[in-house]
């Protein structure tokens, strides 16, 4: 068969076309969300709100990755490898402020946009800092749910993540400081435990602060991690009604502590959002719509915009109080 004009001109057309798609495709921009490890519900939930981000800017493709234990030479890897990947940004929640320092440097230098998100890095190794809320609020928050969980006196520990965590370990300087007030002087911090986000640790560290502290009044786990395996830990010692836990967790993983009567009452921010959020932000640094200077706003879709103030930090809304009356509802969203 003899091709006629037109039949050469509708096939020129759609190799054009074709070829178009294949580079568009080609080219989708890669941002890597790179959380503290894999297998943790809370990054799961991050990690659907990058996709959300993703699917709604249309150009990117997430990479979703981590260590499977929350450490910081794991992260380096990673990032080591994406680098090599030639990702346009990485968000990170990282586990050690100092220590991915110079590799994240070193990703910047070669173009790559990096934010942390979460949990901080130091501020010369990224671009800004997304905080789910305002660190004292977190603290804050925690401090005054152990109270009302207690009557106000009584000793209390606090189960953390990793010792190196940015995050907790700010939320936990905010705890000190908010117990040094006057009303809380009837409580005592006793003891401060690393389950290092991982649930069996977690567990095994929960049931030696009630086996070495027999007068202990409460637990606060800071992490999704720890709380859960701490209502898990008290229920198991049969210390219900007797020690309270509470701290920030997924609805979805405390409705059962809340039931159990292990846990009154809990605190989160939406974890969704925030992966979202991040992601969002990444995406306009790349385009170049976003600079992370003091002062800055940056339009972050859905989620309306980020100050970014002094420090090239960022903060989304307050954290949300979940007990028996709320906790089933939103246990289906995260
Ligand atoms: C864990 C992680 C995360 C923290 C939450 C509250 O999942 O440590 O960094 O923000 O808990």
């Amino acid at each position: 068969m003899k091709m006629n004009k037109m039949m050469v001109a509708l096939l020129s057309t759609c190799m054009m076309a074709c070829l178009a798609t294949g580079a568009q495709a080609a080219e989708k921009m890669k941002i890597a969300m790179v959380v503290k490890n894999l297998g943790n519900g809370f990054f799961d939930a991050a990690h659907e709100g990058a996709n959300e981000a993703a699917k709604q800017l249309g150009d990117v493709e997430i990479i979703y990755t981590g260590p499977t234990t929350a450490t910081a030479e794991g992260q380096i890897e990673i990032i080591s490898s994406l680098i090599s990947q030639k990702v346009k940004a990485i968000v990170i929640s990282a586990n050690d402020a100092n220590a991915l320092v110079p590799i994240t440097k070193k990703a910047m230098q070669r173009g790559i946009k990096v934010i942390s998100f979460d949990s901080g890095i130091a501020r010369d190794g990224r671009l800004l800092q997304l905080n789910p809320s305002s660190p004292a609020l977190i603290g804050q928050k925690q401090i005054e749910m152990a109270s009302d969980a207690i009557g106000g006196a009584g000793e209390i520990a606090i189960l953390s993540a990793t010792a190196q965590a940015t995050n907790q370990n700010i939320w936990i300087a905010e705890m000190k400081k908010t117990l040094a007030q006057p009303a809380y002087s009837k409580i005592k911090l006793v003891s401060t435990v690393y389950g290092d986000d991982q649930s069996d640790k977690s567990y095994r560290e929960a049931i030696g602060l009630l086996r070495s502290n027999p007068n202990l009044k409460a637990i606060i786990a800071p992490t999704t991690v720890g709380i859960n395996a701490a209502g898990k830990a008290v229920v198991d010692e049969k210390l219900v009604g007797k020690v309270y836990v509470t701290g920030l967790g997924l609805p979805s993983e405390m409705a059962g502590h809340v039931k159990s009567g292990a846990v009154k009452s809990f605190a989160i921010w939406n974890p969704i959002d925030l992966g979202y959020a991040a992601t969002y932000a990444a995406h306009q640094f790349v385009t170049g719509k976003a600079t992370g200077k003091a002062g800055e706003s940056i339009a972050v879709g859905r989620m309306g915009k980020l100050t970014v103030d002094a420090v090239g930090e960022a903060a989304l809304a307050p954290p949300f109080t979940y007990d028996k009356d709320n906790v089933e509802k939103f246990s289906k969203i995260f």
